[in-house]
């Protein structure tokens, strides 16, 4: 047995939260999974919800169920009021922003592909948007259509074999074709947690518009929009307790205010004639039709569950976890490990390569362990070519994950080498 010698902080005190306790606030971490209990380390691709926040979408299809912003009976105020509260409770998680500039989209998915084909309209060919090769699938595709329409031209950051950005180039990268810079606060893969305010210091030199994906930091960490420096921020609300169907395009109002809508409808308009249409203020005009109001109702109880924790003990928690994973999984010596080797440097997500078990195979013989991780190309895929993989492994932490679920993957690696007839020792 391959015991780690790296010593186990035991619990997670001197984070602040206090992980035995607030598990039993997630139902779902109860469950058994091939008769296992479950070890839930797939956060990175949604997490699990709490009770409360459970409750509060049940309670709002039960009590106050109507539409919104239309009806002038009870119910319809309760709702209206229940959705937009939302809205507040969102610019208060960001640092105390103007809520008209939450607009509630299906996903972080949808957020940035609003930026993109309605601040994309004001582009025109040679014009250049400059994005990463770290990004998600959802930072890079909506950017390659409007290349496609509209003759723009695609630039990518590259990244160190460290995993983090080649910031030193990124003189080469900005200048005054640049119109937009898009990418990640937080890498889904590496973990990499990009400077954002030096970024976009240098973008709004050249007049462009900053967009960040913050879908990995803000369920993670203390994120003040106005520190960034940014224009716009999209995030989903299922990755950070909250239900899904819901994500949030943060923009500066006055950056709102100079974008077309997209969708149009009912809601988003002020005057339709047959001739002519006015649209209503931001954020609503950006919105058009029933929104997806029980659910937004209730991401406002994952809000605040999340600030009853406080995101900078989620943050301290994470990086614990994270620096114990590294650490540990480290130790077993056969592992490819992605990413900044600072824990400092990166958010809650490890990811990595067993050189002869393929990462669905590892994703496997875990399951068989109760053991959730993600394997894959986790909607990445310029990235696996950039780091010469395939497909990866990746164990992503929340606030109900302990080191006891990182040592279960560290044994249940050597499981897997063990089946697969592999020396669980490296080979000097
Ligand atoms: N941006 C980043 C950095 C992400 O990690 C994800 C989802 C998205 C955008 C898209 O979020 P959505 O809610 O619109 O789907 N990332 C992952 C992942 O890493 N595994 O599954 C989904």
């Amino acid at each position: 047995m391959n015991r780690n010698s790296a010593t186990s902080p035991g619990n997670a005190a001197h984070s602040g939260l206090d992980v035995e306790t607030l598990r039993h606030d997630f139902p779902i971490l109860a469950r058994k999974v091939h008769g296992r209990p479950l070890i839930y380390i797939d956060n990175a691709a949604t997490t699990q919800k709490p009770l409360v926040m459970l409750e509060a979408l049940e309670r709002f299809y039960r009590r106050s169920n109507a539409n919104v912003h239309r009806g002038i009976h009870m119910l319809a105020e309760e709702a209206t009021a229940a959705y937009e509260a939302t809205r507040g409770d969102v610019a208060r998680l960001l640092g105390g922003v103007d809520p008209h500039g939450v607009v509630f989209t299906r996903n972080a998915t949808e957020a940035l592909n609003l930026v993109a084909r309605s601040w994309g309209q004001k582009l025109a060919a040679g014009d250049e948007v400059l994005l990463t090769e770290m990004e998600h699938h959802s930072n890079l595709v909506p950017w390659w259509q409007l290349s496609q329409a509209r003759g723009v031209r695609l630039r990518h950051l590259p990244i160190r074999d460290d995993g983090e950005l080649d910031l030193a180039r990124l003189d080469e990268f900005i200048g005054s074709r640049t119109k937009i810079v898009s990418f990640t606060h937080v890498s889904n893969v590496l973990g990499t947690i990009n400077p954002v305010a030096q970024i976009a210091a240098a973008a709004h030199a050249v007049g462009a518009v900053v967009v960040v994906d913050g879908a990995q930091s803000v369920p993670h960490m203390p994120v003040d929009f106005s520190a960034l420096g940014c224009d716009f921020l999209a995030f989903s609300a299922h990755k950070m307790m909250g239900p899904t169907g819901v994500g949030v395009l943060y923009g500066k109002p006055e950056r709102l205010e100079e974008m077309e809508p997209l969708l149009g409808g009912g809601e988003m308009i002020r005057e339709v004639h047959l001739d002519r249409v006015t649209w209503n203020d931001v954020p609503h005009k950006f919105e058009a039709g029933t929104p997806n109001i029980a659910d937004v109702v209730a991401f406002a109880a994952a809000i605040r569950y999340l600030e009853k924790l406080g995101m900078e003990a989620v943050r301290a928690h994470e990086r614990r976890l994270t620096a114990y994973a590294l650490e540990r999984l480290g130790g077993l010596g056969f592992l490819i490990l992605y990413g900044p080797p600072n824990p400092e440097r990166r958010g809650g997500v490890v990811t990595f390569n067993d050189p002869l078990v393929h990462p669905h195979d590892l994703s496997t013989i875990l399951d068989q362990y109760g053991i959730a991780i993600r394997a894959g190309h986790h909607c990445a895929q310029p990235l696996m070519r950039r780091l010469n993989a395939v497909a990866t492994a990746r164990a992503s932490f929340y606030v109900y994950n302990s080191e006891a679920d990182v040592d279960a993957l560290a044994e249940g690696l050597l499981e897997a080498r063990r089946y697969f007839g592999h020396a669980t020792t490296p080979a000097r």
